[in-house]
């Protein structure tokens, strides 16, 4: 019944350029052959050698226009391919395209083969939405990380754990990372209001311990005379102050200009209209940023000045980092006002979507309707680096008891995955990891590709979809409220592969 499948034979060699970690695993002779049975089934016969004898985890990509882009489903495949691989010729990989729901008449078909010694698979993912966000203590001397990081299209972690004076320094961690994916931008965190307590005590040439000395002449006091706190881990600094603005763009321009890492831009943390301050710290009175002896929630000059102040620090930013230097804001203020989001590359929605969108949330972010909503914001954002980076994010835990009585998590990654198909957002994938409030490394369960987009999402009632060259994205809002506010089904190639909903959870 298959026997309409046609397939060219296929020569790729692909090792990847990690050449800092020691010998690379090599896969040589990769040929791509039909079986003549009629069985349908496509051999992809590859040498893998490993120098270090270490098991390898291989990857299947396959291209159907000779080799331009390498996203077409790997799905029904089997044999070599995976983790713990062993080193040896004649290794196989069995590819069933006669299991694919629509008959695959292709005479431009391309295989290759990956193979990484840190066990990382590289399997193309839906197009330009994948973020990881992880401000932990990233262990880069692991060459794993450096490879699992490296699969997103987008990268936010520790500025401070990559730059001068940090334990990575002499690691080029970002450059390897873009070997691996040259489409990958790297974005340091930095603090848009604060000074963290532990840079008192920092190596004197980190980020962390200029960034204190430099911004201490610009503390912000309370109104009760009192230091103010913005977390029990940092105090507030100045921005209002001309020169609190200067030394931290100063700061971050020579650890640029100073370190092995180089980064693509800044993540802010973060732009509200006015100051927010955790609850967790005793502050004695209100922050009084403008020294008038009213506190910053009662004085709305100062509240004023400390959005004009955001404004200048931005465009500071980009005066000395440049055009191309990409800004992407934390924080509320640039969800609601559109002359501020013109100042930026991109917009992080932390907690997504229980911060700033009204009952019902997840609703409203994506009621196209609502002036508000993802979709009507998005145009907001500057375009001109690759943008907008749409990014939606939580480091929340959801669960629910599933058909099967079991607890079972919601990823939000893959939650999110299904917004982000819809409107070219970025899901930022975080492992549920129940330690405060911490972001740590996730990845999706479903890395398969759905091809480009065929059109824009379409709207019916409860039902939203958007079709993709090889497949397509439907979410059906039901509650409309985080933490379960829909149902999504995700079909690559006719196949259901991602769903949710909830009790029912397959695969
Ligand atoms: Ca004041
Ligand atoms: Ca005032």
């Amino acid at each position: 019944m298959q026997q309409n499948v046609i397939l060219l034979f296929i020569l790729i060699l692909v090792t990847l350029p990690v050449s800092a970690f020691g010998d690379d695993p090599v896969v040589t002779n990769v040929v791509m052959a039909q079986r003549l049975d009629g069985s349908a089934l496509v051999d992809i016969t590859f040498d893998l050698f490993d120098a270090d004898g270490d098991t390898v985890a291989t990857t299947l990509q396959l291209s159907d226009d000779n080799g331009a882009t390498w996203d077409f489903p790997v799905m029904h495949v089997s044999g070599d391919v995976g983790s713990g691989i062993l080193s040896g010729q004649g290794r196989n990989i069995v590819w069933d395209a006669g299991a694919y729901v629509p008959d695959i008449l292709k005479d431009n078909m391309r295989a290759r083969v990956l193979a990484s010694a840190a066990g990382v698979q590289f399997h193309s993912v839906s197009p330009h939405h994948v973020v990881i966000t992880d401000l932990s203590a990233v262990d880069w001397f692991d060459p794993a990380n450096i490879q699992k990081f490296s699969r997103a299209d987008l990268l936010i972690v520790m500025g401070a754990n990559l730059w001068m004076g940090s334990s990575a320094e002499n690691i080029n961690v970002i450059q390897q990372m873009k070997a691996l994916n040259p489409d990958l931008i790297v974005l340091p965190y930095v603090s848009a209001k604060t000074a963290q307590l532990l840079g008192e005590t920092a190596d004197p040439r980190s980020y962390w311990s200029k960034w204190w000395y430099r911004t201490e002449p610009y503390v912000v006091y309370t109104t009760e005379g009192e230091i103010a706190m913005d977390w029990p881990v940092s105090r507030l600094i100045n921005i209002l102050d001309p020169g609190c603005r200067r030394v931290m763009i100063e700061t971050i321009m020579e650890m640029q200009e100073g370190s092995l890492n180089v980064f693509d831009g800044l993540y802010w943390d973060y732009f509200n209209r006015t100051l927010w301050v955790s609850p967790d710290v005793p502050n004695e009175g209100d922050p009084d940023m403008d020294g008038d002896g009213i506190g910053h929630w009662d004085d709305p000059d100062e509240m004023e000045a400390y959005r004009d102040a955001q404004i200048e620090l931005i465009n500071a930013a980009r005066d000395s980092l440049g055009e191309d230097f990409i800004q992407v804001f934390n924080g509320q203020r640039a969800y609601s006002d559109p002359g501020f989001a013109a100042l930026a590359d991109g917009a992080f929605y932390e907690l997504f979507p229980t911060l700033f969108f009204p009952d019902l949330d997840m609703e409203h972010a994506l009621d196209p309707d609502w002036v508000h909503s993802l979709f009507n914001v998005r145009p907001w954002f500057r375009t001109a680096n690759g943008g907008p980076y749409i990014v939606l994010s939580s480091n929340w835990t959801s669960r629910y008891v599933d058909n099967e009585g079991v607890i079972t998590d919601i990823s939000t990654g893959d939650q999110f995955r299904a917004v982000a198909l819809l409107g070219d957002f970025y899901s930022s994938w975080n492992s549920k990891i129940d330690v405060g409030r911490a972001f740590f490394y996730g990845w999706s369960n479903v890395d398969i590709s759905l091809g480009p987009p065929l059109g824009p999402a379409v709207f019916q009632d409860q039902f939203i979809r958007r079709d993709f060259k090889y497949g397509k994205v439907e979410i059906e809002m039901t509650s409309g409220r985080d933490p379960n506010p829909f149902d999504f089904r995700i079909w690559h190639m006719g196949e259901i592969v991602s769903e949710l909903a909830v009790p029912y959870h397959t695969p």
